[in-house]
């Protein structure tokens, strides 16, 4: 069975929410996200950049997230959740997929840590990174103007993966979403699998605590 080793609320949602949508069985294993823990041997062995989610597959083992949704469709996913190699829209799969961690995770991703690392917390720089990632918003925006989903009519793994970081993006740079945005967060949040997700989410946390 696949095992993600998880710290609540990090980017470990994105597997579990794959998962949850196609009825996949997997095995979440709790894992301490203070800074102390992922910088030992122990952590290192299986991320060596002390960074979570991980995925064990077998004699698989994976660190990135997007990678691990992408492993769970391939191997798993019987077709669902991407469209085929031949189908047109598969080049915007691939652009939504990567834009999800590579261009709208980053800025976001850039705040977090400025603020962990840097006391006063540099304000120009967290300013810049909001604007970013508002820019990253503002183009989901437009692309949502004629669909329901960025596919078109067919929800993909990248919505999911998407509506991971707009979690993120309200929580740090605003509740207030641009109109076709908000339709589509509430849309892919009101998913019985993404209920599921905050469930096991949350039942991680309890379970670190103890
Ligand atoms: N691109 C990586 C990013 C992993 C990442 O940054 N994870 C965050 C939690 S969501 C983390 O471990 N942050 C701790 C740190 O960077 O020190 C992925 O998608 O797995």
């Amino acid at each position: 069975m696949l095992k993600i080793y998880h710290s609540p609320g990090t980017r470990g949602i994105r597997a579990i929410w794959v998962c949850e949508e196609l009825s996949i069985p997997y095995e979440i294993v709790p894992v301490d996200f203070g800074a102390e823990y992922r910088a030992t041997p122990e952590w290192r062995a299986l991320n060596p950049v002390g960074k979570v989610p991980v995925m064990v597959d077998g004699d698989i083992t994976m660190f990135e997230s997007c990678a691990m949704t992408q492993y769970i469709l391939d191997r798993y996913g019987d077709g669902q959740l991407q469209p085929t190699k031949d189908d047109p829209s598969y080049a915007y799969y691939l652009q939504w997929s990567w834009f999800a961690e590579a261009t709208f995770a980053r800025p976001l991703g850039e705040i977090v840590n400025h603020r962990r690392a840097f006391e006063p917390e540099l304000d120009a720089v967290v300013a810049e990174m909001k604007g970013r990632a508002t820019a990253c918003v503002a183009a989901l925006n437009a692309a949502l103007s004629d669909r329901t989903y960025l596919l078109g009519d067919t929800m993909c793994a990248a919505d999911l993966s998407i509506c991971y970081v707009m979690r993120g993006y309200r929580r740090m740079v605003s509740e207030a979403l641009p109109a076709n945005v908000q339709s589509y967060f509430d849309k892919v949040t009101a998913l019985p699998s993404y209920e599921a997700t905050v469930k096991a989410d949350t039942n991680t946390a309890e379970r670190l605590k103890g």
